[in-house]
């Protein structure tokens, strides 16, 4: 399998989030994406190759052209107002009552009106990473499209908590959405996006939730326990003709492999059932149980039965990396589920 990769990451080095009441560094940092790099060329698992440029095009047939114009401008217009000492962070959202349908001009009131929580800072490198990281996903999309049966896409930052016009999460532009809707763009009559990562995928959800072309299927923590809390439910089935394409499958704190496996099982069974023309994997590994953020208990021998199961389903296969910050665990658990499925 090939594993598509670039440094660019690195440009998107967030120095603090918000967390349990203090400002601490960064969970979502570039030694996942090295670590993960290392273990995959450590492995038979495949070559690994660079990207390639997409432009703005296919991001925009996800994202709004004001979250795209704000996303690039973001860090300048930040420097302009508070100088480049501290990286953008958001302050406070329109809850309910408020308006949420008016653009601020300042940059703090651009900042939450595209935004949905704290944790994610924008930085001098954000634009350069976060296009780049959609380019890895398009290009593994692109080898899947001319014949490949799988391939990886070591993407960095992650994408399933943006939606079509709004970041948080770690996430800014949504790669697996990005590169779901470039296969429809190329022929494909339906596509599946199968979120494994721990956090629901609300952004992919938003983004599919009223078309019946993109089904979305998410194992994640019980939002009443677990952020993003405000989305990933098991009543939310979709909208209009997107009713009965979106699945949930909440799970909660101390979740343990059969339980998650039960529901995947569930998962598989629709995907066979909606028969998709190509399958997306936000493939996040912090259902590990020594995951700092997370409360679900795999180890890391589950994993490559998660490809086994997967491989089964028989698909072309885009893997696309989402979550997973047991630092030292995530190299060895995205691998094996990767050489799962190729062994399956
Ligand atoms: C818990 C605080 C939670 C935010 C967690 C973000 C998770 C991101 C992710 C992604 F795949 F996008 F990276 N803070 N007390 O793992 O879903
Ligand atoms: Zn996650």
């Amino acid at each position: 399998m090939k594993t598509i990769y670039t440094d660019t990451h690195r440009l998107q080095h967030g120095n603090l989030e918000l967390m349990d009441g203090q400002l601490l560094p960064c969970f979502e940092k570039p030694e996942r994406a090295d670590l993960v790099i290392s273990h995959v060329r450590a492995s038979q698992l495949g070559p690994v190759l660079e990207p390639q440029e997409f432009g703005i095009a296919p991001l925009a047939r996800i994202h709004a052209p004001n979250y795209l114009a704000f996303l690039q401008s973001a860090w300048d217009a930040w420097v302009e107002e508070h100088g480049s000492d501290h990286h953008a962070l958001p302050l406070n959202w329109p809850i309910r009552g408020m308006r949420s349908d008016i653009e601020p001009e300042a940059i703090d009131g651009k900042l939450s009106y595209f935004s949905f929580d704290a944790g994610t800072p924008i930085t001098p490198g954000t634009w350069q990473a976060v296009t780049r990281s959609a380019y890895v996903a398009l290009t593994a999309q692109q080898w899947i499209a001319s014949g490949e049966r799988a391939a990886f896409a070591l993407c960095r930052p992650p994408g399933h908590h943006a939606a079509a016009d709004y970041y948080g999460g770690y996430c800014f532009l949504n790669n697996a959405a990005i590169a779901a809707q470039a296969f429809l763009d190329q022929g494909a009559a339906r596509v599946a996006v199968l979120d494994v990562d721990y956090h629901h995928a609300n952004g992919t959800q938003a983004i599919f939730y009223a078309r019946d072309d993109v089904l979305v299927l998410s194992l994640h923590g019980d939002p009443r326990q677990e952020f993003p809390y405000f989305l990933g439910y098991a009543d939310e089935t979709g909208l209009g003709a997107g009713e009965g394409f979106n699945a949930n499958y909440p799970l909660p704190w101390g979740t343990d492999a059969s339980t998650w496996f039960a529901a995947l099982e569930s998962a598989c069974e629709r995907i066979t059932a909606y028969a998709p023309d190509a399958l997306v994997i936000s493939l996040g590994v912090d259902t590990y149980k020594g995951d700092p953020i997370s409360q679900f208990l795999l180890d890391s021998a589950d994993y490559p039965r998660l490809g086994q199961r997967l491989a089964r389903l028989g698909l072309p296969t885009l893997f696309v990396m989402e979550g997973g910050y047991a630092v030292d665990a995530i190299g060895v658990n995205t691998v094996n589920v990767l050489t799962g499925f190729m062994q399956a």
